[in-house]
């Protein structure tokens, strides 16, 4: 998977593993049931002489190939469910102790982004608002604060593997912990009206040093001035 797109987040290695299991297991009975599918029609096809031969499909030697793949099929579905409520739990249930949180707003059709300005705090006057650019610094674990003003639209960051819906009138939380600096794309994943596929944006994942150099250089004026004795 790192292959076809790098994972940048603390657990996109584990929705990884998830999407490869899931791939395996569904893709082996796939190819087996294809294959069987084939060989029967070329190993019983019409020949002269030999007529057809009449089943009402509730003989025992029949109906085994259904029960017993049936069962082997429910035993990996239950090999699914069980590795994802693992990754689940540790993505959705569980909140690490945050170091920063930032605003995240979806709108027809932009992202605006709201960071703690150099106090680390939200809605204070220092706070530096852009527009599709969001910058965090790496290995820090990032709450977002996700809302929309207009309609739904969802939040997707492909090297974190995230995404999450933004819904009007909610504020939802969810986090992430950058593992690679660089900068990536964000797109909207939840079409929103006719501007939907330019909805996207970029995020800039710095180390400690570049990102305070950036909230440096981001500080609203006013408030730089206000904040110094
Ligand atoms: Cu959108």
């Amino acid at each position: 998977m790192e292959r076809l797109i790098p994972n940048a987040s603390s657990y996109g290695g584990d929705i990884d593993g998830l999407i490869v299991l899931v791939t395996i297991l569904t893709g082996f009975w796939f190819f087996l049931a294809q294959g069987m599918f084939f060989w029967l029609i070329w190993r019983f096809r019409a020949k002269e002489g030999v007529p057809a031969q009449y089943l009402s499909g509730g003989e025992k030697h029949v109906t085994r190939w259904i029960t017993i793949p049936h069962y082997l099929i429910i035993v990996c579905d239950i090999v699914i469910i069980a590795a994802a409520i693992k990754v689940w739990v540790e993505v959705k249930q569980h909140t690490p102790a945050i170091d920063e949180q930032v605003r995240v707003v979806g709108q027809q059709w932009a992202w605006t982004f709201v960071h703690p300005g150099a106090d680390g705090k939200l809605d204070t006057p220092d706070d530096i608002v852009t527009t599709d650019d969001l910058h965090v610094e790496v290995n820090k674990n990032i709450q977002f604060l996700l809302e929309s003003k207009d309609v739904l639209h969802s939040f997707s960051v492909p090297v974190f593997r995230l995404k999450q819906d933004a819904i009007p009138g909610r504020t939802i939380n969810g986090w992430f912990k950058a593992i690679k600096t660089g900068s990536f794309d964000i797109q909207c994943a939840e079409i929103c009206g006719i501007g939907h596929g330019v909805m996207n944006g970029r995020i800039h994942i710095e180390t400690a040093t570049e990102h305070q150099a950036w909230v440096q250089a981001h500080t609203p004026t006013a408030a730089a001035a206000a904040a110094s004795p």
